[in-house]
C-alpha cells in the first residue's frame, strides 16, 4: 500500500500540470517525515442517490504531493469501501479520480477533502460522486454540458408515473436469429419503468434487476458467446390508438437508449417520430429519424439508465393518455436478441402483441 504508482497517463500528467499551477507554494503542511508510526483510511463511496459504488476509483495523496500525481491509487470492494492502511500518521487529501469524476482540476480540488491521520486510529471518510456521468447524443463526454439536467430528471420522474415489471422474465420470440434459451443477464431485466416531462424534456428511467457492466472486458460470455449490445426502446403510442402508428405496435414514436462495447460508436440514444407506414426497410418507418440534444444519464456501472429527449417535434404533454411499450435486448455474437424482456403484464407476452399500457403523462402513480 506505500507504493507508489509511476506509470501514468499523459492525459494525467497534464492534469497533474494544472493541480501544480493552481496549488503552487501551498505544500508545506506535511509533517511525516519526522513520524513513524501508522494509522489508517477507510474511504466509503455513494452516488447521488446514496447508493454505495462498487470499483469507484479513488485517489489519495499526502499532502505535501498534493500538487501532482496520486500517491495511491485503489477502488472500493463491493461494499462501497476501500481501507488504505499503514498510513504514516500526517497530512493526506483524498478525492474521487479526477480523471473519470470531474471535468477540471478545479472542480476537483474544490471537493477534495483534507484530513489527518492518527497513529493507532482509523480515519472514515465518505466520498459521494459529483454527478451523474452524462452522455450527449453519441458522443462520450463525461461531463454534463447542460448543468442541473439530472436535478432536473429527478423531479420530472419523481412527479410521474413508475410502471413495475416482473423479474427473471425474458421472453423466448421465437424468431430464429434470437436466443432459443436464455441467458442469465440481470442488467438486461427490466424492473421498473419510470416516465416523466418537464416543459422541455421527457424523460424515461430504466431499471434493471442488475448493474451495467462500466467496463468492455466485463461483458458477459456464456459458452462461447458474448453479449456486446444493450438498447432499451421504449414506444409510445401518441393517440393510445393501436390502429394508427407504426404498423408493428401502432405506435408513433420510438425513444431508444444504449450501448456497444468495442466500438467508436459507444451510445445510442435518440428518438423517431412521424411514422411512414412502411415497415421495412426499418430505416423508413419514420419521417423524423434524428434529433440532436438527446442525452443518457448514468447507465454504465448503474443499475438504471436515464433517457432525455427534447418534446420538440413530439406530440406530448402533460394530461395526455397514451400507450407505452418497452423491450430491453441485448445482442450477442449468436443472436440478434440474446434476450429479451418487455414491459407487460402478461404472464406469457409475445413480442409480436407488444403489450401496450395506458398511462396518464405526468400523473404520479405507480402501476403494477
Ligand atoms: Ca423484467
Ligand atoms: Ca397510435
Ligand atoms: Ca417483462
Amino acid at each position: 500500500m506505500k507504493g507508489k504508482l509511476f506509470s501514468l497517463s499523459f492525459t494525467v500528467l497534464l492534469l497533474a500540470i494544472v493541480f501544480s499551477g493552481c496549488y503552487e507554494g501551498n505544500n508545506n503542511t506535511s509533517n511525516i517525515e519526522s513520524n513513524t508510526q501508522y494509522g489508517a483510511l477507510e474511504v466509503y463511496v455513494i452516488d447521488r442517490t446514496s447508493n454505495i459504488v462498487s470499483n469507484a476509483e479513488v485517489w489519495l495523496w499526502t499532502e505535501e504531493n498534493f500538487s501532482g500525481n496520486p500517491d495511491w491509487i485503489e477502488y472500493t470492494n463491493t461494499s462501497g469501501k476501500i481501507l488504505f492502511s499503514d498510513l504514516y500518521a500526517g497530512a493526506y487529501v483524498v478525492s474521487l479520480s479526477v480523471m473519470k469524476y470531474f471535468d477540471t482540476a478545479e472542480e476537483a480540488i474544490a471537493q477534495a477533502i483534507h484530513t489527518t491521520i492518527k497513529v493507532n486510529e482509523t480515519t472514515f471518510i465518505t466520498l459521494q460522486i459529483p454527478t451523474q456521468t452524462i452522455f450527449e447524443d453519441n458522443k462520450t463526454s463525461k461531463r454534463p454540458s447542460l448543468p442541473g439536467l439530472y436535478e432536473r430528471a429527478l423531479t420530472a420522474l419523481s412527479n410521474g408515473t413508475k410502471i413495475i415489471d416482473k423479474l427473471d422474465d425474458f421472453i423466448i420470440t421465437g424468431h430464429e436469429e434470437n436466443n432459443p434459451g436464455i441467458y442469465p443477464i440481470g442488467f438486461a431485466d427490466l424492473k421498473e419503468l419510470d416516465i416523466g416531462l418537464d416543459s422541455t424534456y421527457l424523460y424515461i428511467r430504466y431499471w434493471f434487476n442488475g448493474t451495467w457492466p462500466d467496463n468492455d472486458s466485463n461483458w458477459p460470455k456464456i459458452n462461447g458467446d458474448e453479449i456486446h449490445d444493450i438498447a432499451c426502446n421504449t414506444f409510445i403510442d401518441t393517440d393510445n390508438n393501436p390502429s394508427t402508428g407504426y404498423k408493428a405496435d401502432g405506435t408513433e414514436e420510438l425513444f431508444t437508449l444504449g450501448y456497444k462495447t468495442n466500438t467508436d460508436y459507444h451510445f445510442v440514444h435518440g428518438y423517431k417520430c412521424d411514422p411512414t407506414g412502411i415497415d421495412y426497410p426499418e430505416e423508413e418507418r419514420y419521417y423524423v429519424n434524428e434529433v440532436n440534444g438527446t442525452y443518457m444519464i448514468a447507465g454504465l456501472g448503474y443499475d438504471y439508465v436515464i433517457g432525455v429527449f427534447p418534446l420538440l417535434n413530439l406530440s406530448l404533454s402533460v394530461g395526455q393518455t397514451v400507450g407505452i411499450v418497452t423491450s430491453i435486448e441485448t445482442v450477442s455474437y449468436f443472436y440478434v436478441h440474446s434476450t429479451f424482456d418487455i414491459l407487460s403484464f402478461d404472464d406469457n407476452p409475445s413480442f409480436e402483441l407488444g403489450d401496450s399500457v395506458e398511462i396518464i403523462l405526468g400523473e404520479n402513480r405507480t402501476i403494477s
